[in-house]
């Protein structure tokens, strides 16, 4: 007798999750993997979890099914080992969890056109602060000649951060990947649309799990066929394909952005003043650096940046914990205002 399948969320409707199966030894999908159980949420999308309030399921989490008495069909989330989240813009700071228990994040990127390294920075940061292990795919080598010093480049921009470069169409460099592809391991890919993100995904598998830009005839240009995400079995792992990321709002701390500028914030403790801006200021080390081309400005532009947005996404989350305790404040006045009138027999004024 086999025993009974582990189950993770393969994707979130607006009502409800559809289930997939995993092997409750390895992880690793199971035959069966895509035929779940649906299971109901909760108003407002929720679902109850193991350990505290109700929260929004996401890709790649998983549940245990807990049936009770009155409740045949109850489901609770489990704690989740590494969760990619993004601020999703506006003028809330909500946020929002992208995938859950993830292992690898692959930050795909495209050698032609040019890479962004500002982009890959952005979303190694991203990547870093899941709890997952961030790997950089630039990908359509067969189409240029430098791919060896992009991934040189890439190196220097996300310290400690493995690069490959890699075409899907000439099988180049995806032994390098393949390696990483453990049973049971959960992948997710982040990128620009027309990346070759789905591509990838395929060809390190080997099946099309994935929808790709190539279905799409005649328009010659990668539109982006990946509408959702989804938790897919691929051969003994799982895959979270993303559609192109537009504009990722950053949800980091000050760690992870270290993380990624480990260099920069290397130069900084040198500075002859600690709380030195790397302006005009005397005994700079990062404007020396980048005087003598040992930096590139670029980086300390982009490591401003990405400070700036975490401090102004902290200080929005900062301002709607005060939001909400101020409902909460007034709430609990009105009740207790009630419960008064009540008391004194008098209506409400
Ligand atoms: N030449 C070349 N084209 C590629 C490669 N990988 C993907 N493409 C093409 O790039 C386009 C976008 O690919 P797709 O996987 O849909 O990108 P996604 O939007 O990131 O999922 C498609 O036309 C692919 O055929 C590659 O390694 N080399
Ligand atoms: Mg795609
Ligand atoms: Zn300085």
């Amino acid at each position: 007798m086999t025993s009974s399948p582990a189950w993770r969320v393969g994707r979130v409707e607006r009502t409800c999750v559809r289930l997939v199966a995993a092997d409750p030894e390895t992880g690793a999908p199971r035959a069966d993997a895509g035929a779940g159980p649906v299971v109901r949420l909760r108003p407002g999308g929720l679902l109850d979890a193991v350990v505290g309030e109700p929260v929004p399921p996401a890709v790649g989490d998983a549940v245990v099914i807990a049936p009770t008495e009155t409740d045949p069909e109850r489901v609770l989330l489990a704690p989740r080992r590494s969760e990619l989240v993004r601020d999703t813009a506006g003028d809330t700071a909500r946020t929002q969890v992208l995938a859950a228990n993830v292992d690898v994040v692959l930050v795909v990127e495209h050698l032609d056109p040019e890479p962004k390294l500002g982009r890959i920075e952005r979303l190694v940061t991203l990547a870093r602060r899941s709890g997952a292990v961030p790997v950089v795919v630039l990908t359509k080598a067969d189409l240029v000649g430098d791919a060896e010093q992009w991934v040189d480049d890439v190196e220097r921009v996300a310290p400690g951060v493995a690069a490959h470069a890699i075409s899907a169409t000439t099988g180049a460099g995806l032994d390098g990947l393949r390696g990483m592809l453990e049973p049971g391991t959960t992948l997710v890919v982040v990128g620009p649309s027309g990346a070759g993100k789905s591509t990838l995904v395929n060809a390190l598998v080997g099946t099309e799990a994935m929808a790709t830009g190539r279905r799409r005839e005649g328009d010659g240009k990668g539109r982006h066929t990946t509408t959702h995400r989804e938790l897919v079995p691929a051969g003994e792992c799982w895959l979270i394909d993303t559609p192109g990321l537009r504009a990722v709002g950053l949800v980091a701390d000050a760690d992870s952005v270290d993380g990624t500028f480990a260099d920069v914030a290397d130069l900084a403790q040198e500075c002859r003043f600690r709380d030195c801006r790397h302006e005009r200021e005397p005994g700079c080390a990062v404007t020396a650096a980048i005087e003598d081309g040992r930096l590139a400005e670029r980086r300390l532009d982009s490591w401003r940046t990405q400070q700036r947005e975490v401090a102004h996404q902290a200080r929005r989350a900062g301002d709607r914990a005060a939001q909400i305790e101020f409902r909460q404040t007034v709430r609990s006045r009105e009740r207790s205002m009630r419960a008064h009138h009540r008391a004194t027999g008098k209506g409400r004024p």
